[in-house]
């Protein structure tokens, strides 16, 4: 053992001296130091936002007040609770989250609902922060949520460190209000080619919602994998959850982790939409169960990267039973309205036989209570209007579904999908869409992109990351960041407000809260990065 040397402790206790001397200075009554609120970088841009000129500090004594009992006291103190444990760590301050049924005390964070204010809609927000307060309204707890991420957007990025930092904590005055323009703002995770556990999902969980994203698409079965636990069918995890691309082991969701993931994606106000991916690839439920093939052969695990060679037996019964006993039990544990049955690159199901499959399958999902969602080729079967198409490149596709009255999530692969290399010499993912970099990730808007479909049909967007050439949490991260920040933009921000050259610098800023956050971003150099000032650096690395 080697003993601490005295300059070390002193030197350890550096930190801990300044944090005090910052307590101490926080609690004199400085006057509020003079912030402009129009400089601040917030993504996605808010629809509307006055700057005042001062700024409210967060103090030792700052508490969070919210409003009683409307919309029940425990979704509301639980939402406080979630920005109490945010700020925590940097500030070092246990801020007191109490319910009231008046206005608080000068001093606090307020968070109000109902606002009654059709404007806002179901996830708008408005922030009106003054010297004395900092209130938060809204129609709904998640409107409050994302409001709360804002607020996150508006101190200094040392806000996200897990360690004490020196602050000071300021929030610029005046007023935002801001709704989204899509209903759906998504991604999607294929955790089939490569399985990624709960954690890993919860953390990308986490990410999606600090850019106000509302909807976590999750490809639970592909050939090289079945990641969920199915009762009726135990084979399918057990067998077909056993390997992955690569020929790694694989591994699979519980039912008990499963609802963990979806409970943790509702507190965040993020909708679940599992995905059962099927007639074709499906080799990992073919090899599991040989009555599911049109042989009663059961071919091996799939651990390569090509697609399209695999179906479901589309004219025998067990299939149905099967496709049943898998929707029901997954519907029983998806509080969201969709089923995704994937649908995509079935090369070797015929045509007829496609559509005869995909008909009966929207009836079984119906039966079960839910929506089905499936990749663009769904629309050449007989779609209801309650069902969506999720465009990714065929525009035909697209037009089929506005034909046939059912609305669209917008993917294009040229745009959306975080597996495309960002240029030649990115050493993850693949390029047959495109190579996407930053600035083409952003520029373009889902109401124009496809002739023929426009804003009234398009239910919102979202990015996928395929897995077949990402194997843990930072390749996850450098593929997502920072393209996600755009698309999320993208969803959120009217299109007439959306500019590149003054969206890459806001976006330049967010480098500070991704090393903040600890997230691995692939740094464009088409992107004008700001260095973290120096009261944003941590005091010990
Ligand atoms: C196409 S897009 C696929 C996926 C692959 C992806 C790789 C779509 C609906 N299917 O199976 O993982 O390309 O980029």
């Amino acid at each position: 053992m080697i003993s601490e040397k005295p300059g070390n402790v002193l030197l350890n206790l550096l930190p801990v001296f300044i944090f005090l001397m910052m307590s101490v200075l926080s609690c004199t009554t400085e006057p509020p130091t003079p912030k402009d609120l129009s400089k601040e970088n917030l993504i996605p841009k808010p629809v509307s936002l006055t700057a005042t000129g001062s700024s409210f500090r967060l103090t030792d004594k700052t508490g969070i007040y919210v409003q009683s009992p409307a919309a029940g006291p425990n979704e509301l103190t639980r939402i406080g609770q979630y920005l109490a444990d945010k700020l925590k760590p940097a500030t070092g301050f246990e801020m007191l989250v109490q319910a009231t049924g008046q206005a608080p005390p000068s001093g606090h964070i307020y968070l109000a609902v109902p606002s009654n204010d059709p404007e806002l809609g179901e996830e708008g927000y408005e922030l009106n922060i003054t010297e004395e307060q900092v209130k938060l309204s809204a129609n709904t707890p998640a409107g409050l949520f994302r409001g709360l991420q804002t607020i996150r957007q508006l101190l200094p990025a040392a806000i996200e460190r897990e360690e004490l930092q020196p602050g000071p904590w300021e929030i610029a005055t005046g007023i935002i209000r801001d709704y989204p323009a899509y209903a759906y703002r998504g991604s999607m995770l294929d955790v089939s080619r490569h399985f990624f556990g709960v954690e890993d999902v919860k953390r990308y969980i986490d990410l999606i919602a600090f850019y106000k994203m509302n909807a976590m698409h999750l490809g639970l079965s592909n050939d090289q994998g079945w990641r969920i636990e199915i009762k009726s069918w135990p084979n399918l995890a057990t067998h077909g959850g056993s390997t992955e691309v690569g020929g790694g082991k694989g591994g699979y969701y519980s039912q008990e982790e499963y609802a963990d993931i979806v409970q943790y994606a509702q507190d965040r106000y993020i909708t679940i939409i599992p995905e059962i991916d099927m007639p074709g690839h499906t080799n990992a439920a073919l090899a599991s169960y040989p009555e599911l093939n049109c042989d009663g052969q059961a071919p091996e695990l799939y651990t390569g990267i090509k697609v399209g060679f695999s179906t479901l037996c589309t004219r025998k019964d067990i299939t149905y039973q099967f496709v049943d006993d898998v929707i029901r039990e997954l519907a029983a544990l998806t509080p969201g309205p969709y089923i995704h049955i994937g649908g995509d690159e079935t090369h070797v199901t015929a045509t007829e036989d496609y559509i005869y499959f995909i008909n009966k399958v929207q009836d079984i999902v119906n039966a079960h209570g839910k929506q089905m969602a499936g990749w663009d080729e769904i629309t050449i079967a007989s779609l209801k209007p309650t069902s969506v198409a999720q465009f990714w490149s065929s525009a035909d596709h697209a037009k089929a579904a506005v034909e046939q009255g059912a609305k669209i999530i917008m993917s294009p692969a040229t745009k959306t999908y975080l597996d495309m290399q960002y240029d030649s010499t990115t050493a993850l993912g693949l390029h047959w869409a495109a190579y996407v970099e930053v600035d083409s990730a952003y520029i373009w808007d889902p109401a124009t992109f496809v002739d023929g479909v426009s804003k009234e049909d398009i239910l919102g967007i979202e990015s996928p990351l395929w897995s077949e050439t990402i194997t843990n949490m930072d390749e996850i991260e450098y593929m997502v960041f920072p393209r996600l920040a755009g698309h999320a933009e993208i969803g959120w921000t009217p299109a007439a407000d959306r500019n590149w050259e003054e969206y890459k610098v806001r976006l330049g800023h967010h480098k500070a809260r991704f090393e903040a956050m600890g997230v691995d971003f692939y740094p464009s150099g088409l992107v004008p990065w700001v260095e973290a000032v120096s009261d944003d650096m941590p005091l010990k690395d």
